[in-house]
């Protein structure tokens, strides 16, 4: 049997966004986090089959569509990418809404507006448009916490290190400029993909973070690598870590949301501050502290990140059961 997937490829500020419009498993009518419950459990070939060689790559990523079951949002989204199903995903929001109001797959109730039901909550949406194409997009993201600062691990290859753990929709190990790391200039990109894997492992051992209030979201599944900007216009740089070896092309609207959260908690960005974030390649994101609350026992921001996206093609994608290579590989 040939499963044909229709795919709306883009990229958002470089990483990749591979939106599944038609094709992707039929999910019972349950919030979004239990579709990607059900998702994992019983439809994960899917995945693999569009993320990994010889459809996808080390670094690939995408999302697929679904009716919300929420009356206050215009669609669901399931992230799909090389490490699995995030809970959320920043770059991958503005690609899928990118992409998705270019090629009309969803109709916004008010114009220059829209509202997403992600795993990890409701993201609200504002964009602007040039005829057709979408601009801008920012995403109001799901609040982002401070869960652990000062944390020491001891890293084979680099000593004691001291970092911070964050949440911005995915929980991010935070490395900053220190004695035994100098910053991202004396790092090549095998460097980051030898040691992030390490210090994810060390921190998820040393902390084990539970999100505060949603059960369903736990674990440490990135790494960023901060740095002083190379661009006069941005506050800041990083590389961010994820899966076996993907490092983030876009800088990462999860991990900005987490690094915020972080500043604000250290005293090094107030409610209402713009934070512009560059990636590895250049790309920048305009971040922004919109305000505080709370998650459980921890002080809490409200982020939102803004950035753009460009549809690079249509794909229609066959798996073939046939293929001894249905389901891909890594290397
Ligand atoms: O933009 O949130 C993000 C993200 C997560 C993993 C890769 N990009």
């Amino acid at each position: 049997m040939r499963h044909s997937f229709f795919c709306v490829d883009a990229h958002t500020c470089g990483n990749p966004v591979r939106v599944v419009a038609g094709g992707g498993p039929q999910l019972p009518a349950v919030p979004m986090s239990e579709k990607r419950e059900i998702f994992q459990r019983d439809h994960d070939w899917v995945r693999q089959a569009l993320m990994f060689e010889p459809r996808g790559h080390d670094v690939m990523s995408g999302t697929i569509l679904y009716p919300s079951s929420r009356e206050d949002c215009d669609i669901g989204v399931l992230f799909i990418e090389v490490s699995g199903c995030l809970p959320m995903c920043g770059h991958g929001t503005i690609g899928t809404v990118t992409a998705a109001l270019e090629e009309g797959l969803v109709v916004p109730r008010t114009a220059g507006q829209l509202s997403l039901e992600t795993p990890a909550g409701k993201v609200d949406i504002e964009y602007t448009q040039n005829g057709n194409y979408v601009e801008q997009v920012r995403l109001f993201n799901v609040p982002a916490y401070l869960h652990a600062r000062d944390v020491i691990l001891n890293i084979d290859g680099l000593g004691a290190l001291k970092v911070d753990l964050s949440y911005g929709g995915n929980y991010y190990v935070i490395v900053e400029p220190q004695d035994n790391w100098s910053g991202l200039d004396d790092m090549t990109v095998s460097d980051i993909q030898r040691l992030s894997p390490i210090i994810r492992a060390a921190a998820q051992e040393a902390l084990a973070p539970e999100h505060p209030t949603d059960p369903h979201i736990s674990g440490v599944s990135h790494v960023m690598w901060c740095d002083a900007p190379t661009q006069t216009e941005a506050d800041a740089r990083n590389a961010v870590f994820y899966g076996e070896k993907a490092i983030d092309r876009s800088p990462c609207g999860t991990g900005s949301s987490a690094r915020m959260a972080q500043l604000h908690a250290r005293g090094r960005l107030k409610t209402g501050d713009t934070f512009i974030h560059e990636s590895i390649i250049g790309t920048m994101f305009t971040c922004k502290v919109e305000g505080e609350t709370r998650l459980g026992d921890f002080d809490a921001i409200l982020p939102s990140v803004a950035g753009w996206a460009r549809v690079i093609g249509h794909n229609t994608i066959f798996v073939d059961d046939r293929d001894p290579l249905m389901t891909g590989f890594q290397l």
